[in-house]
């Protein structure tokens, strides 16, 4: 009989108990889409480490081992494996071991490492290291400027990109690597902001434009590459995926501004999951 399960998804990251980030965004987010996310915790946190104070921590570093272990003596497939947060050195192995694990599926790297021309708390440069490497052997990355710069050993650029300076930065990336490159985050010198993508199967570089509010949200950057995923596990071309993903984080952000509430809070997605479930085609995609 045709098998019709959903499509299955490792996405290996944190889960942090309040503000919205990691898997209590990826697996909402995911499984509204039709995907199945497996979680594979790499820590659970308290909160985010972004302005929350001291955080409860327990590092699951041992685990992430054993969880592979025993998926591979069930013999389960995984049609994706995505990465993201990760709390030690070691983690990045692991991941490549699940990576090895499971050949076909589609490799994504969310370089989870710092936002805004900072590193998160507790990110050595030995990790960003590690991370960086992994990224490597992914087929999808999704880093924000500041990772993007980061994974090329550069200074996180504080001006305005031109769409050369654009290009060059996609393309750089892909050189070591991955065959979809998207950037998130980007301030164009033609006065956008856009997060930005590469596909190199198609030699095309693309843009999704979004609204400027002057507001930041933690765990966005989770939320898009999660929707990114699914979209491309569904079919989406890489631009359609990135157009999704930035369309649904641009209705996220402004309903969530509208309700103004506390920035460390992250999304409302609660209030916008739906949208996702409507499957809509997007075409605000444009050449970069
Ligand atoms: O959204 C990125 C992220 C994920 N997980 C944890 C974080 C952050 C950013 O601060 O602290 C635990």
């Amino acid at each position: 009989m045709h098998n019709t399960r959903p499509l299955r998804c490792a996405a290996i990251h944190d889960l942090s108990g309040v503000g919205r980030c990691s898997l209590s965004v990826i697996l909402p987010a995911m499984s509204v889409m039709g995907v199945q996310v497996c979680a594979v915790p790499t820590a659970v946190l308290s909160t985010h480490t972004g302005g929350f104070g001291t955080v409860a921590v327990r590092d699951l570093t041992d685990y992430l081992g054993a969880a592979l272990h025993h998926y591979e003596s069930l013999g389960l497939s995984m049609e994706c494996v995505y990465t993201g947060y990760l709390s030690s050195v070691s983690q990045a192995d692991l991941c490549r071991a699940f990576f090895q694990q499971y050949p076909d599926a589609m490799k994504v790297v969310d370089p989870v490492m710092g936002d805004n021309g900072k590193l998160y708390r507790g990110f050595t440069a030995e990790r960003v290291r590690a991370i960086s490497e992994l990224a490597r052997e992914a087929d999808v990355i999704t880093p924000n400027l500041t990772e993007a710069a980061l994974l090329l050993g550069e200074e996180p650029p504080t001006r305005a990109l031109t769409v050369g300076e654009a290009r060059s930065m996609l393309a750089r990336l892909s050189q070591s690597g991955a065959g979809v490159v998207v950037v998130t985050g980007v301030t164009l010198s033609t006065g956008e902001q856009a997060n930005i993508c590469f596909d190199r199967e198609k030699s095309a570089y693309w843009k999704s434009v979004i609204d400027y509010l002057p507001v930041r949200y933690p765990g966005t950057g989770d939320l898009f590459a999660a929707v990114l995923t699914a979209g491309l596990m569904q079919g989406d071309s890489p631009a359609m995926a990135m157009d999704r993903a930035t369309r649904y984080l641009e209705i996220t952000i402004k309903t969530t501004f509208g309700y103004g509430t506390d920035p460390r809070e992250g999304v409302m997605l609660e209030r916008t999951l739906e949208w996702l479930t409507r499957n809509e085609l997007p075409r605000g995609y444009e050449t970069l």
